[in-house]
């Protein structure tokens, strides 16, 4: 099952149901926040009586609008739970690589906060490039839906922007290397009701496009993430509350050669087999 939000031309963002080219608009049964919806128990099947019970206004999935599946909870992320990820930080930079492989296998994984929800880019819309950095690449990644009590109620696509340059130069430049406008894409749809065990069997793939030619692809499992879901959630909800839930990036596995950096007006296109596809140009900002 999955949710989106969307507007079509006449309206406002509606939380709608996907089922395969239609979207189930739930605006009739006065759903109006998905994060709202995450909070019940019994979700998938509360999804499911809503599917069969109602005759709920419908739209083809081409005629909406898909907007980001965030409304008010942060995006946090995990860095270097994958060995590709770790290889490619230990590589960059002599300065931290200790700390790169240090973290790898540590009890406490690196979690960093990655954006405002209201700086969350949706499908369809530019991700950024800085102006100041030298080498941008993608990190797709497979994002934790995660309601205020702190339950995996879902999953998504994320996309953390890294200036690897920056990133490289001093472990210190971290947050200006991962946050700025446009650094963070989620979308396009949640999954609701998918196990760990599913979802790490689902393939990440990664396409980058230059006037239409692709220069990079790549693909990895989530099944090589090597933490535990719920080992990574805890971690982030020591000593912090999330009362409007959070949005989890969980690292990535595909990293483009170190002679690779995006440039403005690529197309950034990440699928995720149990979720959808998320497609981004991008710009300079
Ligand atoms: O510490 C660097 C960040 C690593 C990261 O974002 C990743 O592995 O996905
Ligand atoms: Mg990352």
């Amino acid at each position: 099952m999955k949710l989106c939000r969307f507007q079509t031309p006449q309206s406002r963002p509606h939380v709608g149901l996907v089922l395969e080219d239609a979207v189930l608009d739930l605006a009739a049964e006065g759903i109006d926040r998905i994060s709202s919806l995450l909070e019940f128990d019994g979700l998938l099947s509360q999804l499911n009586n809503l599917v069969s019970g109602q005759n709920l206004p419908r739209h083809r999935l081409s005629d909406v609008r898909l907007l980001v599946p965030v409304e008010q909870q942060e995006v946090w992320a995990v860095g270097v739970t994958y060995l590709r990820s770790k290889k490619a930080r230990m590589d960059e930079s002599d300065f931290s690589a200790s700390a790169y492989d240090r973290v790898y296998d540590a009890p406490r994984p690196e979690l960093f906060f990655k954006s405002l929800p209201e700086k969350v880019v949706g499908p369809g819309e530019a991700v950024g490039i800085r102006q100041d950095a030298k080498w941008s690449v993608p990190e797709p990644e497979l994002a934790l839906v995660i309601n205020s009590r702190g339950h995996i109620v879902g999953h998504t696509i994320g996309n953390d922007m890294s200036s690897r340059d920056i990133e490289g130069e001093n472990l210190l430049y971290l947050p200006q290397a991962k946050v700025y406008d446009r650094s963070c894409a989620v979308g396009p749809f949640i999954n609701v009701g998918a196990s760990e065990a599913q979802a790490r069997s689902w393939n990440i793939e990664l396409q980058i496009r230059r006037d239409r030619e692709i220069v990079f692809q790549g693909e990895t499992s989530v099944g090589r993430i090597k933490r535990g879901f719920g080992e990574l959630v805890s971690y982030l909800f020591r000593s912090q509350a999330f009362p409007h839930g959070v949005v989890l990036l969980t690292g990535t596995g595909i990293v483009p050669p170190d002679t690779f950096t995006l440039q403005a007006a690529d197309q950034v296109r990440i699928q995720i087999s149990g979720v959808g596809t998320l497609d981004n140009p991008v710009v300079v900002v």
